[in-house]
Parts: structure tokens; C-alpha cells; sequence
């Protein structure tokens, strides 16, 4: 998710500072593209991914120290998992307050976890986050909450942010795919 967070493991996200998308860090990732087009795809382009890098292909990463592709995958889950969560207290809540989470201390975890398991998460709590945001009035897309260390923000801005941290992973996914095993 990163930057809630400390993006060490994977490349930082450009932030457009001083413009109103400066509380979505990944906003230049989502450049024009609606959110949820973007959201409603990656289930399926992330199994076409993991397919296409196999098992020794899940194990790369890009650059030594950074996450192998199955961390990834990994992390996606989890973040599907604490979106679903802000989304939903954001919607129930006069102006949340977001709990920010440490995404390293987090994946320590994700040696022993799969990326099969991973990818079953994401997408069934994807599926559940999208039916969730069909519903979703233009009134509640306008809701305000608070991130601590991005400030206010609104409803739409954390679908946004869901769209631009996933086309974020995307391409590190893709390029760890495209490189030749080592
Ligand atoms: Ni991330």
C-alpha cells in the first residue's frame, strides 16, 4: 500500500505535491483512467500474471532486497483486506480517521504464505469491495475522512488511491515477467 507506510520494498510513488491529488500518492499511476475500470480489472491481469511467471518466475523480484513477486501478491491481498475495511468505516463514520499500518512489519509474514492463496483473497474481496462501491451514492463519493499523514481526503480519493496502488504492483509485476530468469 505503501507510504501509509514506508514504500522501501518497492519503488516510491510519484506524489503530485501542492495539487489535489497530493493525498493519493499513486495518482500519477492513474493518470486518466476512471478507478473503478482500473480496480475492476485487476483480478484477472493479476492471474494472468502470476500464470505467466510460474513458480520460479513468483520468486523474482526486482532488484535484490526487494519483493519477489509472490511478496507482492501477497501484500495486494492485504491491502484488498484493509481497503475493504477503511472503505466501509469511511461510509459508516463522520470523517474517519484511517489507521495506517506498517507494510514491511507485515510482510514479514509472507515467506510462508502462497501466492495462489494470495490471489483467491484479493479477488473475492475485490469482487466484495466492487459490489460495495456499486452502491455507493454520488453523496458518499464526497465524504471526507482523514489519513494522519496524508490528511483530508474524500471517499472517491480512496478508490482512487486503490486504482493507482494497483496499476503501481501491475507494473513491477510486469516487468519482473518480462525480464529473462536468472
Ligand atoms: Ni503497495
Amino acid at each position: 500500500m505503501a507510504a501509509d507506510f514506508r514504500p522501501r520494498p518497492h519503488a516510491k510513488p510519484a506524489g503530485r505535491q501542492g495539487t489535489i491529488f497530493s493525498v493519493n500518492p499513486y495518482a500519477s499511476f492513474l493518470g486518466d483512467r476512471k478507478p473503478r475500470e482500473v480496480i475492476a480489472e485487476t483480478s484477472q491481469r493479476l492471474a494472468s500474471l502470476a500464470e505467466r511467471l510460474g513458480p520460479d518466475g513468483l520468486e523474482r523480484s526486482l532488484a535484490p532486497g526487494k519483493w519477489p513477486a509472490r511478496a507482492i501478491l501477497c501484500h495486494l491481498a492485504d491491502c484488498e483486506t484493509v481497503f475493504a475495511f477503511r472503505l466501509r468505516q469511511a461510509l459508516a463514520e463522520p470523517h474517519h480517521i484511517i489507521q495506517p499500518f506498517d507494510q514491511d512489519a507485515w510482510a514479514t509474514r509472507y515467506a510462508s504464505l502462497d501466492a495462489e492463496a494470495a490471489l483467491a483473497v484479493f479477488s473475492a474481496v475485490r469482487k466484495w469491495n466492487l459490489a460495495l462501491l456499486d452502491a455507493v451514492t454520488p453523496e458518499q463519493l464526497s465524504k471526507t475522512l482523514h489519513h494522519p499523514e496524508r490528511g483530508d481526503m474524500t471517499f472517491q480519493t480512496v478508490i482512487e488511491t486503490m486504482g493507482g496502488h494497483d496499476l503501481n504492483h501491475l507494473r513491477q509485476l510486469e516487468t519482473i515477467a518480462s525480464q529473462a530468469p536468472r
